[in-house]
């Protein structure tokens, strides 16, 4: 990556007036959380998404997909945000107009100081019942280590005994419209839209930057490896987000 690439990135974000930021798991990465589809360490390299990231694989298996959720809500607890989730923080904070929008259903966006991100995705500290959706707060942790494999039966609605399920948006489900159209309209509408640690293949999340690009927002990314956004970025700066963010903001 050229050095002059991240001088100029850094001065057009200081001079946006209304900021999008758009993360995905890479921005993780470096606080231990794995991405999806990445070649050796992705989730999908080792499990399967029709089995535990589908309605249907809730409704087959739902003690296999609620321990699969549990184990991984507990490896994010254990987990810290690093420089790059803090030098996001420091974006919005900095900007006239900052709208966080993430792909990802960790919270070290909000523990590094992030005020309300749009989670586009759920979150996995939200479940809520399978079916009248009445929310319903995180078990304690009680396992000293998260335990990978452990079927967990899902407890049930205190409203209406159905099972709970994780708080996140699986493959065909719609996301959360509020949100989506609160996401939407901040990418309509901003000058420039940072886009970190997304592959570009989830939609319509994916969207979201094609949309600020098609209404003439700069569009920056930062991935350490090639994407389909790389076509709509006006600089891609190639490298990890714990890195890359830091050096933006100083
Ligand atoms: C680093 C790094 C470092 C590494 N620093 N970077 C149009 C075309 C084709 C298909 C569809 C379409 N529209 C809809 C679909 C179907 C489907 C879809 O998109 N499928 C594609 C995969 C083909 N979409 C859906 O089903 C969506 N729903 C929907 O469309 O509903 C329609 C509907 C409407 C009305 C009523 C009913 C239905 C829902 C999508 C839900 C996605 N859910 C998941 C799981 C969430 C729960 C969980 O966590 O288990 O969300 S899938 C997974 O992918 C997760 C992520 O948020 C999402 C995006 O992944 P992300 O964040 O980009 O991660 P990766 O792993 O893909 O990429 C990581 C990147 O980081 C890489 O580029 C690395 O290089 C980089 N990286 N180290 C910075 N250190
Ligand atoms: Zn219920």
């Amino acid at each position: 990556m050229a050095e002059s690439d991240l001088v100029a990135a850094a001065t057009m974000l200081g001079q946006a007036s209304r900021v999008v930021i758009f993360t995905g798991a890479g921005m993780s990465v470096e606080s231990g959380v794995p991405t999806f589809r990445d070649a050796l360490t992705g989730l999908w390299q080792r499990y399967d998404p029709q089995a535990l990231a589908t309605p249907e694989a809730f409704h087959a298996d739902p003690e296999l997909v609620y321990g699969w959720y549990e184990w991984r809500r507990q490896a994010v607890r254990r987990a810290e945000p690093h420089a790059g989730h803090r030098a996001v923080a420091a974006i919005e904070a900095r900007a006239p107009h900052a709208v966080l929008i993430t792909q990802n259903v960790d919270d070290l966006h909000e523990r590094a100081g992030s005020v309300a991100p749009l989670h586009l995705h759920g979150s996995l500290f939200a479940p809520r019942c399978s079916r009248c959706s009445h929310p319903v707060p995180v078990a304690d942790d009680t396992t000293p280590e998260p335990t990978e494999g452990r079927r967990t039966p899902p407890p049930r609605c205190p409203r209406c005994a159905a099972p709970v399920r994780p708080g996140v948006v699986w493959f065909g489900e719609a996301l959360p419209p509020e949100v989506l159209e609160a996401a939407v309209e901040a990418a309509a509408n901003c000058d420039l839209l940072l886009t970190v640690g997304t592959s570009g293949l989830v939609y319509p999340a994916a969207e979201i930057p094609q949309v600020a690009a098609r209404r003439g927002a700069t569009v920056i990314q930062i991935n350490p490896l090639p994407t389909p956004l790389d076509a709509v970025a006006r600089v891609n700066l190639y490298g990890p987000a714990a890195d890359l963010l830091p050096a933006l903001v100083h």
